[in-house]
């Protein structure tokens, strides 16, 4: 069985890598799994097809025989399950990596995006320039603390785990801003998950699309 996993046709990243098929990549790239990828339109994406499969007509979606996913953090999670790799096998620790993939989707991210998605759709109002340094100074609360746990650590909780995989996607996200900056352990943790094998080839795969779209 194939799985089939869906990405931009056209990247708006350029292929930078910050599309959440990325992660879904990664993630099988760290556990030796092939898979295909089906590229949409935006146009596809809210199309009857594409909506059975994700009902908010976005990407990535995940298929392998008749079981159909989409959320990144869902597809993730499924793939870790199946598959060595990704979560331990000590029960404890597996929850614990598990309560950082949450962590990281869930408490880590929304402050990101929430910085991020006002400087495309709100910069040319009167309130952006006060909201910005609000919206950043939450950012660099989440930062603070996530510093303050990794500490001098390779990875959250032992060993590389599906947590780390999110988190690290997550953190990606601030590349190009300064905000890193103060948190050189957390942009050494970064590049620890940029330099694995598994994500390079993720990233050079995903990078061929733009590549090859923009050759013709
Ligand atoms: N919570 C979902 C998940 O994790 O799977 C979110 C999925 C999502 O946001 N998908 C985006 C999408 O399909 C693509 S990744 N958007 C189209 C739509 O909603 O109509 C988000 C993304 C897009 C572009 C960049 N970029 O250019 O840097 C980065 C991230």
């Amino acid at each position: 069985m194939t799985i089939t996993i869906t990405a931009f046709a056209q990247s708006p990243d350029r292929g930078r890598g910050q599309a959440r098929d990325m992660r879904v990549r990664w993630a099988l790239e760290e556990v030796g799994q092939r898979y295909a990828v089906r590229l949409l339109t935006f146009r596809e994406m809210k199309e009857p097809a594409h909506l059975a499969l994700h009902p908010f007509g976005q990407i990535p979606t995940y298929e392998d025989g008749d079981l159909a996913l989409f959320e990144t953090g869902g597809i993730v999670f499924h793939i870790a399950e199946r598959h060595a790799g990704l979560l331990p096998a000590d029960g404890n620790a597996r929850a614990r990596a598990i309560t950082w993939m949450f962590a990281a989707l869930n408490t880590v991210e929304p402050p990101i995006l929430d910085r991020e998605t006002p400087r495309y759709t709100e910069r040319d109002r009167p309130w952006y320039a006060e909201r910005l340094p609000i919206l950043e100074g939450r950012v660099r609360t989440r930062l603070t603390e996530l510093s303050r746990r990794l500490g001098d650590a390779d990875w959250l909780d032992g060993a590389f785990s599906a947590g780390d995989l999110l988190m690290v996607t997550v953190l990606r996200r601030l590349e190009g801003s300064e905000l890193l900056d103060d948190y050189p352990n957390l942009s050494a943790y970064i590049a620890r998950g940029k330099a694995r094998p598994a994500y390079r080839r993720a990233f050079d795969a995903q990078g061929a699309v733009w590549t090859a779209l923009s050759s013709t």
